[in-house]
């Protein structure tokens, strides 16, 4: 078989995600070996390989047709999306099934003697953020008038070290805000791992995907 009719897959190479993507797509009974160095894994039960990839560059591997399919987080794909569509590149993508894994909430955060009244409250200040378009969208949605700097990692440090008023996070159990001197004030996108795919797939690539959506279905309820 040619690698043209094998199925390619972007999964996240370390990190949150990984671990858990990992272990699903085994539970699918693909057999595989991503213990190794190799970024491109071939799965040797099934026409598909697996591209181990950051999690930021998933979204756009799958819009820009070089991975079918990608497994990352609701927040990295509609901020990918967001900004993709403000730079006039392809933005269309398709959700083919939630995943129940890597859950949390992209929140608003001030520090514990800020005086939160309200959305109101946060009128003219300014927030740290990995995630700025998503940012943009709630405060535009809200009517508040707020402003932004891109931090792409220790967001939280932000308001200690004057650098923003509050942060913009994401949040699972909320121990880095408490560690951090911050409170949690609005959730403004709530995130689980998805799958996707982009353009419409060769009628063979299909044929995989038939096969495989069962399956991680299958394993998705058995977790429930
Ligand atoms: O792969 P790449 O480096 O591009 O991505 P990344 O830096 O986003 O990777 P990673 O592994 O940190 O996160 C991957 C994905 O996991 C995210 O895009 C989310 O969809 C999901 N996820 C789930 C989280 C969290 N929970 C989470 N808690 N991602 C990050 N965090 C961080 C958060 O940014 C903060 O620093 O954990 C800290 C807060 O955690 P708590 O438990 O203290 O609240």
């Amino acid at each position: 078989m040619t690698t043209e009719t094998r199925l390619r897959i972007a999964m996240q190479k370390s990190g949150r995600l990984s671990d858990e993507t990992q272990q699903l797509l085994k539970r699918c009974g693909l057999k595989l070996n991503v213990g190794d160095r190799r970024l491109l894994a071939h799965v040797t039960n099934m026409p598909i390989d697996i591209m181990r990839v950051r999690s930021s560059d998933i979204p756009g591997l799958v819009m820009d047709g070089v991975c079918d399919l990608g497994i990352v987080g609701d927040n990295t794909l509609e901020e990918t999306a967001l900004e993709r569509e403000l730079l006039g590149q392809n933005s269309a993508y398709t959700k083919t099934t939630g995943l129940n894994f890597g859950g949390c909430r992209l929140s608003l955060a001030m520090p514990e003697e800020f005086n939160y009244t309200g959305l109101a409250s946060l009128d003219g200040l300014r927030f740290a953020t990995t995630y700025p378009q998503l940012m943009k969208r709630f405060a535009k949605e809200n009517g508040i008038n707020v402003d932004f700097c891109l931090l792409k990692g220790s967001v939280e440090v932000a308001p200690r070290v004057g650098l923003a008023d509050g942060i913009c996070d994401l949040v699972s159990t909320g121990a880095t805000l408490e560690a951090n001197g911050l409170k949690e004030v609005e959730v403004i996108y709530r995130s689980k791992a998805s799958l996707i795919q982009g353009v419409e797939l060769a009628p063979e690539k299909q044929a995989i995907l038939d096969t495989l959506l069962p399956r991680i279905q299958g394993v998705m309820k058995a977790k429930e």
